[in-house]
């Protein structure tokens, strides 16, 4: 499937279509008062006939009031959402809002703390009969619940468990009290069995592996380290998906290059009969995000077999380079047809694509390591 790029070169994938398959215009916002900023960040499974997304929606207020800037974000005890009102003199003397996706809060020291996120994301749903035409449902799948949830749910990854017939759902549940990974169970996608939290923050990027190994569960997860060390990726195993434990660090940031900032696992990963595979994103210290790709042990999944040494996929064309947060493709699913691999991901933080590998090309940009 190697196509010619415009500079002629060879590329291991096609980005099918050439464009986004899921934009912000084709999603209803949740609330009157709300406007849609994106929609990314997708997991991806198959359910009976149909292609199923579960899609991150970002939404930030619809006006903003003379003086204040608003954000919202969910209260628990009113079990809904709320607008927080921060006025512009407090912005001067206090916050810094030079990221469109957050007002940091500066303290004396000069260090940055995340005071608020400028929109609240929730899940929705898009379904296919071909994997190029979504149809976004109007409502979100499932309500934020809760004060871990104050400031949305992000990022789904979805895994379909072989052997049991039920998907797992893992994402981030964000609050002031920091970026924590949830999990949902669902057989059909309408009703969720809420699990809890299943690792303490700061953590994100969880992925389960699809069948258990040696007769335990395993995922994969991206800790953040304060003081000492980088945000690598690590794997942990469980008897029943929400004790885990034997944490092992799998591999960290290369200092050189386009993964040098952070790395997490991006799509649950794939069986193939050469071993694991991972779709996983690097991003640079300039928040630059690529996605590459490993190989892990089939029968030790924490330990890598091979590894792309360069990104599998590059933010270069328009819409990657350009929307909420640009020069991002992060991807949360990807869906294996026999010999191929749709991989579907976040464009600029605010709209879906899709790109089609094949797993040869994938195995082959792998050097050993
Ligand atoms: C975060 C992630 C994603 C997002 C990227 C780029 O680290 O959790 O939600 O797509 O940054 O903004």
């Amino acid at each position: 499937m190697a196509v010619k790029t415009r500079d002629g070169e060879e590329e291991n994938m096609i980005r099918e279509p050439r464009k986004p398959i899921i934009i912000p215009a084709d999603v209803k916002p949740s609330r009157d008062f709300l406007k849609v900023d994106g929609v990314f960040n997708c997991g991806a499974a198959m359910l009976k006939e149909q292609y199923i997304l579960l899609c991150r929606v970002a939404e930030s207020c619809r006006e903003q009031e003379k003086g204040q800037v608003c954000v919202p974000v969910y209260d628990e005890c009113e079990e809904n959402l709320r607008i927080e009102r921060i006025s512009l003199e407090e912005i001067e003397k206090k916050y810094d809002m030079s990221d469109s996706r957050m007002i940091f809060k500066r303290n004396a020291g000069g260090i940055k703390k995340i005071k608020y996120l400028t929109s609240i994301s929730h899940l929705r749903l898009a379904r296919s009969r071909d994997g190029i035409h979504f149809e976004v449902d109007e409502r979100p799948a499932l309500p934020l619940q809760g004060r871990y949830e104050r400031w949305g749910m992000e990022d789904p990854r979805i895994t379909y468990m072989e052997e049991e017939g039920r998907y797992c759902i893992t994402y981030t549940a964000v609050s002031e009290l920091g970026a924590m990974p949830g999990l949902l169970i669902t057989e059909d996608f309408e009703e969720y069995q809420r699990m809890g939290a299943i690792f303490p923050p700061e953590n994100k990027d969880v992925t389960i592996f699809p069948r258990k190994v040696n007769g335990l569960y395993y995922a994969c997860h991206r800790p953040v380290p304060y003081e000492i060390g980088t945000p690598d990726i690590w794997i942990s195993s469980s008897p029943d998906l929400v004790h885990w434990g034997e944490h092992r660090h799998v591999c960290g940031v290369n200092e050189e290059g386009w993964e040098n900032g952070r790395i997490g696992s991006g799509a649950p990963p794939v069986y193939t009969k050469r071993g694991w595979l991972h779709i996983y994103h690097g991003a640079d210290v300039n928040n630059r995000y690529c996605l590459g790709a490993m190989l892990t042990d089939l029968n030790d999944p924490g330990k890598i077999v091979a590894r792309s040494k360069k990104p599998l996929l590059e933010p270069e064309e328009p819409y990657e380079q350009e929307g909420f947060f640009g020069g991002v493709v992060f991807a949360c699913g990807c869906v294996r047809n026999g010999s191929n691999l749709s991989v579907y991901y976040g464009a600029a933080d605010d709209k879906i694509a899709r790109a089609e590998f094949t797993l040869e090309e994938i195995f082959s940009c792998m050097g050993t390591v």
